[in-house]
């Protein structure tokens, strides 16, 4: 059974040419001019590009009092839909919680996937507990672990918290993520608006203002280069948090910023919005900024300072989100987004100009590969490769609406938005996934992709790389007398 991909445009991260593409056993066996197979898909006028990489998602995870609404299903359904063939969710063992108890759970919700999974695992709290179990994580090719400095009383963990698992993660040579916000100044900025009054959802996005995430940036950035780990900053929303991660970059410090399509094209005026539901549907951490801060993730995207575009898919239904009317702490944060990143990128970012083809393939699908030991087994079109694709359609247009999508919420915060550059096919290990725009999937194809430790990019360039070796003893013990 072969499938030949034929007349297309193929777009990588560095190369746009024309060739046909040989598929067998899910994988790509060949590439080049005048192929034929048993089945064929006309890529007449597409681009057939590497399918993206969604490494951000909270599929039915137990989140602020609740559960968020798409599972592993309707999860990777949108993915697909939206030309994405692999996502990276997160593991999240509960405080007290081992993390290989976590990762039995997330293994029991994930086998409905339809498109391949990793995890990445959360560290939400800090004891010898999870320090032995690190190793095994890895081992499960779980290379990846994300702390988060917000949340406090939940999830956060504090500096020295923070600086004992960067230490471990160096030595197993993994990667550490983190979700910034000062968690502290957040719980008082918000008890502060609560007192006053300030109930309504737009008290979120006071209670989130950009310094909190540019201090906590920082702060990760610097703890991170006394451990020795290299460091993934994700939902980088706004300049403050974008110019620590520049600066870091710039001194050869091995730091990556992950934008959000949420932040790249919806503003803050949404929290100002009349009705109650349209603000609060929209209310995520961090929240929406305004033109500046866009402007400077676009910028980031294009000059390379920023590496990778993602959703943190985290979707609640309308009734969810009216468990906090009358205190917005309570309203569950976060939004969808893993059907619309691409077309949104491609039509805000490849349309506009913004970003030319290529980047689009590098921060949706590439660089996530590269970043987190996959590639090129994916990310890539090349023989021996994947064969997860996407037969791109830069004509095929549609207007976003919820009655229409495939997760399973009420509304779409990108509900309206014109969007054109669409999948025609899309295919996952060879398999057609969405057929002329149409989902044909098979809940339980996904697999679970290991990754790789110690990869190239797992080592951090900081000039303090040997501050956690001993250090030679100078002195010792008792003051020298009589000097
Ligand atoms: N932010 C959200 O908005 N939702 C999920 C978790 C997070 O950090
Ligand atoms: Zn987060
Ligand atoms: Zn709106
Ligand atoms: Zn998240």
């Amino acid at each position: 059974m072969t499938t030949v991909i034929k007349n297309g445009t193929i777009v990588t991260h560095d190369l746009t040419y024309k060739a046909d593409i040989r598929i067998e056993g899910g994988k790509i066996t060949e590439i080049g001019p005048d192929l034929s197979g048993d089945t064929e898909l006309d890529a007449t006028g597409a681009y057939v590009m590497p399918g993206g990489i969604d490494p951000h998602t909270h599929l039915e995870m137990p989140f602020m009092g609740t559960y968020s609404s798409d599972d592993f299903e309707s999860g990777t359904r949108a993915a697909l839909c939206g030309g994405t063939t692999m996502i990276i969710d997160f593991a999240l063992p509960s405080p007290g919680q081992g993390l290989l108890d976590a990762l039995k759970m997330w293994d029991n919700k994930s086998g409905r996937a339809h498109c391949d999974y990793s995890y990445h695992m959360a560290v939400t709290w800090w004891s010898q507990q999870v320090f032995d179990e690190m190793p095994e994580v890895v081992a499960r090719g779980i290379i990846s672990f994300k702390h988060f400095l917000a949340y406090k009383g939940a999830l956060m963990v504090n500096d020295d918290e923070l600086f004992s698992s960067f230490k471990r993660l160096r030595e197993l040579g993994a990667i550490a993520m983190v979700h910034a916000e000062n968690g502290d100044v957040v719980a008082e900025l918000s008890a502060r608006l609560l007192a006053e009054g300030n109930t309504g959802p737009e008290a979120h996005a006071y209670s989130r203002p950009t310094q909190v995430e540019g201090e906590a940036t920082n702060r990760a950035i610097m703890i991170a280069d006394m451990a020795g780990v290299p460091l993934y900053v994700v939902h980088t929303s706004c300049e403050e948090a974008h110019e620590a991660i520049r600066r870091a970059r710039q001194a050869g410090k091995r730091v990556w910023g992950e934008p959000l399509i949420q932040h790249l094209t919806l503003d803050e005026s949404e929290y100002f919005h009349p009705d109650w539901d349209h603000a609060a549907r929209r209310v995520m951490s961090p929240p929406f900024r305004n033109k500046m801060h866009q402007d400077s993730l676009w910028n980031g995207l294009a000059s390379g300072s920023l590496s990778v575009v993602a959703t943190d898919h985290c979707a609640f239904s309308t009734d969810q989100k009216r468990y906090g009317v009358g205190d917005f702490t309570k309203i569950p944060n976060g939004t969808g987004g893993l059907e619309d990143r691409m077309p949104m990128l491609w039509t805000y970012g490849v349309r506009t100009g913004r970003l030319t083809m290529n980047e689009f393939v590098a921060v949706t699908s590439t660089n996530v590969a590269k970043i987190f030991g996959m590639y090129p087994r994916k990310g890539a079109v090349a023989v021996g490769a994947d064969a997860d694709l996407v037969v791109w359609d830069p004509e095929r247009s549609k207007t976003i609406t919820a009655r229409t999508q495939q997760s399973a919420i009420d509304y779409n915060v990108f509900e309206g938005h014109e969007v054109t550059g669409l999948p025609r096919y899309v295919l996952s290990r060879g398999r057609v996934m969405v057929k002329d725009g149409a989902f044909d999937g098979q809940e339980g194809h996904g697999q679970f992709i290991e990754r790789c430790p110690n990869g190239p990019v797992n080592q951090a360039l900081s000039a303090w790389k040997d501050l956690t070796a001993p250090r030679p003893v100078q002195r010792s013990g008792i003051p020298a007398t009589g000097v």
